[in-house]
């Protein structure tokens, strides 16, 4: 764990030019009505996930190019996500893919995860892999495969990630399923997605009443002619179908280019049925990068989105789960959750400063301009001070990043754990 004095020393440098910043933002809020400790309260409730998947440096298929230092069991993957809530306050919790993280000693996890601050948030089934000794291959499908016993395969591996779950407290299982078709021909498209959802239902029916099922989404990849799930009105029929605990999970990069994802998200919270978010940043597909770097005015339309969905109690939408998914080619892992955290951070705040009755009342009077113009004007606003002090009250670092760099905390992990390579993808 790191020494909170050197996230104060850290902390001391930054503090004038940090309150000089602060004290422009307090104004300029307070002239429109806005108290800014409202704001800063709502940003430090505001907890991001991080996956276990992440810590790790990703790859393509074509190679890998980790740095060292990378979390080498579940243990030190708890410890990652420690420092990264350490730093940000934002981050108190992480979550699991089985096998990738089956837990040893359940008890010994969770003191660790009390030790950090930390809860478990979801849990994740994989049948996009075959595991050694597996007695039936995914290759043509899991849930929704044509043969029994793979289904059946599939059906006992998601409920035995529920057993896992419920052993650390765990009270969400994700589900996304990688089955789908490469040529024509290759499927029957109503059968695959009957035989998933019979497939779903049994998992859901042995699901503790407590739990929440998330359905994931994906319109290509790894199946490029056709995905059983491709699209949210699809997970939204499935969860229609097993029960009210079922939710559909908005994957950012899971969309073909220039989705409406607003709109998306306007619609299943219209019905209920957005149950959280995998954040990241998209430029053709699931690229996986950071949250918020190729699209930012499209995600702050998003949480633009979400925050009026919230804050309407017309709207009846359970709590949402946020999580990010990314994988890092290029950059420090660490370094670039951090990055993401503090920008999901910055859009919702921005999304918390559009005047709502202001913007219904141009859209009740189309005024598409007024309209228009107040978003952008949102948009524009540099509100990182707001997330810097929501940090700073709540015992973290005004600039997270900076003191990870300076506390030269990568090299310690190196200097620990060697030249280590994080299980993943
Ligand atoms: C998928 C999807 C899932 C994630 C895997 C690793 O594309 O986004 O959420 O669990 O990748
Ligand atoms: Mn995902
Ligand atoms: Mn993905």
């Amino acid at each position: 764990m790191l020494s909170n004095d050197i996230i104060q020393q850290y902390n001391e440098k930054l503090q004038a030019e940090h309150q000089f910043k602060l004290t422009y933002l307090t104004e300029l809020l307070d002239r429109k009505g806005i108290d800014i400790q409202t704001i800063i309260d709502k940003i430090k409730a505001f907890q991001v996930a991080i996956p276990s998947w992440a810590l790790g440096t990703g790859g393509t298929r074509f190679g890998r190019f980790p740095n060292g230092g990378e979390p080498r069991n579940l243990e030190e993957k708890i410890e990652d996500v420690g420092l990264i809530h350490q730093l940000n306050r934002s981050s108190n919790s992480i979550s699991l893919h089985i096998p990738w993280d089956i837990p040893s000693d359940a008890n010994a996890i969770k003191q660790l995860l009390k030790a950090h601050d930390l809860t478990i948030d979801s849990v994740n089934s994989n049948t996009f892999q075959d595991q050694k000794d597996q007695p039936f291959s995914y290759k043509f499908g899991s849930l929704s495969h044509t043969k029994s016993e793979v289904r059946d395969l599939a059906i006992q591996h998601n409920i035995q990630c529920v057993e896992y779950g419920k052993m650390l407290d765990s009270k969400v299982l994700t589900i996304w399923l990688a089955d789908g078709s490469n040529f024509p021909g290759q499927s029957h498209m109503r059968s695959a997605y009957q035989r998933t959802s019979d497939s779903i239902a049994s998992i859901y029916k042995s699901m503790p009443d407590d739990w929440t099922m998330l359905i994931e989404y994906k319109p290509y990849e790894p199946h490029f002619y056709s995905m059983v799930i491709p699209d949210w009105g699809t997970s939204y029929s499935l969860c229609q179908t097993v029960g009210k605990n079922a939710q559909v999970l908005v994957d950012l990069g899971h969309h073909l280019p220039n989705t409406n994802i607003e709109q998306i998200v306007g619609r299943l919270m219209h019905f209920g049925r957005l149950g959280g978010f995998h954040f990241n940043g998209s430029m053709y597909g699931d690229d996986d990068l950071t949250t918020g770097s190729i699209k930012p005015y499209q995600f702050f339309l998003i949480f633009n989105e979400l925050v009026d969905g919230m804050q309407d109690p017309s709207v009846k939408n359970p709590p949402l789960a946020w999580m990010i998914d990314a994988s890092h080619n290029t950059k420090d892992p660490i370094e670039d959750l951090l990055q993401s955290v503090n920008a999901i951070l910055t859009t919702y705040a921005k999304a918390l400063l559009v005047d709502r009755e202001e913007l219904t009342d141009a859209q009740e009077n189309n005024d598409v301009l007024r309209a228009e113009e107040l978003l952008r004007d949102t948009f524009m606003t540099d509100v990182r001070a707001l997330v810097a002090e929501a940090s700073r009250q709540a015992g973290g670092a005004i600039d997270p990043i900076a003191t990870f760099r300076g506390a030269k905390i990568r090299s310690g992990l190196v200097d620990k754990r060697g030249f280590s390579v994080a299980t993943g993808l």
